[in-house]
């Protein structure tokens, strides 16, 4: 307890200077379109606002999708390399772990995250000064019991911050699309309560709570999972909000854009979006997601 107010206290300077930047950048904000801005205004109030790729006409959007449909290719190969296509594959003694490619580096999708319309948005947003910090192809699979971002939980990067998820195929319900509880629908005190919750359960080395665990604070009713065609945008905040990719009862591939401040509250958090983390040269060893926000 003592330990906590320490902690707490020992944070407010940062906080503090964060606030003053806050309110420095504001008069230097690029101003957006109404359409953009509708998007900045829903994720400030729920947390969430889902789009697509044709919605948004971004010009480097059709090199986007040549450039995943090749590494979901490669993907697959390297998944049958190692073996995991047994029937025990995502059961609960051998759970499907995501498969996790950074690619960054390759241009098709670092154009893509760096398009000064995507920038705009996700700087009015976070209100301060962004960087791109990568971009995670990913793979997840069914599971008997939820692992690693099936479970519910809020990511750690930054204050403020966006992920841009774009689904490479169809994403019904059964093939666990994300998920999340709008903002609108927690109070603080209830937020608290929940949070503790996940404390709790990563101190057990899981990254958070399982369905029944959440239902216990939050109504089914309320949690509203983003299924869509291939195509589908989601622009999000998951430090805001409580999320997951809903268990699923087949597979999903996504891309995850993710910016944050210029200066992250968490670097260490950011360097598996750039770093050899979930490598594509290194498949056998680092490219399943265990751990992964
Ligand atoms: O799989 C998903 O839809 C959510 C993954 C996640 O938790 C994240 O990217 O922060
Ligand atoms: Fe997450």
């Amino acid at each position: 307890m003592l330990n906590q107010f320490s902690q707490y206290i020992s944070r407010i300077p940062s906080e503090l200077f964060y606030r003053i930047n806050l309110i420095r950048h504001a008069s230097k904000l690029p101003v957006l379109c109404a359409q953009d801005q509708s998007i900045v205004d829903a994720v400030r109030r729920e947390g969430v606002f889902v789009t697509s790729l044709e919605d948004l006409g971004l010009t480097k959007t059709p090199t986007l999708i040549e450039a995943a449909k090749n590494e979901l290719i490669k993907m697959e190969v390297v998944r049958c390399a190692r073996g995991d296509r047994t029937s025990k594959f995502g059961s609960v003694e051998n759970p499907a772990y995501p498969q996790i490619f950074t690619v960054t580096d390759l241009p098709e999708f670092y154009s893509w995250g760096s398009q000064q319309c995507l920038l705009n948005i996700v700087e009015n947003y976070i209100g301060l000064p962004i960087a791109f910090q990568g971009v995670h192809l990913r793979r997840d699979f069914a599971n008997e019991e939820p692992v690693t971002t099936e479970l519910w939980h809020l990511d750690a990067e930054d204050r403020r911050m966006i992920k841009v998820i774009i689904y490479q195929d169809d994403v019904s319900e059964d093939n666990g699309p994300f998920e999340y509880i709008p903002k609108s629908k927690v109070s603080l005190p209830l937020a608290l309560r929940i949070r503790s919750k996940i404390a709790s359960r990563m101190a057990m080395g899981k990254v958070g709570i399982n369905d029944a665990e959440m239902e216990e604070f939050v109504p089914r009713s309320f949690w509203k999972p983003c299924p869509g065609p291939a195509g589908t945008v989601v622009f999000a905040d998951p430090k805001a909000i409580f999320h997951h990719g809903k268990p699923r009862k087949q597979k999903r591939s996504a891309l995850f854009f993710v910016y944050t401040a210029k200066n992250p509250l968490r670097p260490d958090c950011c360097k598996q979006y750039s770093d050899q983390t979930f490598s594509r040269l290194l498949p056998t060893q680092q490219n399943s997601g265990v751990g992964a926000g």
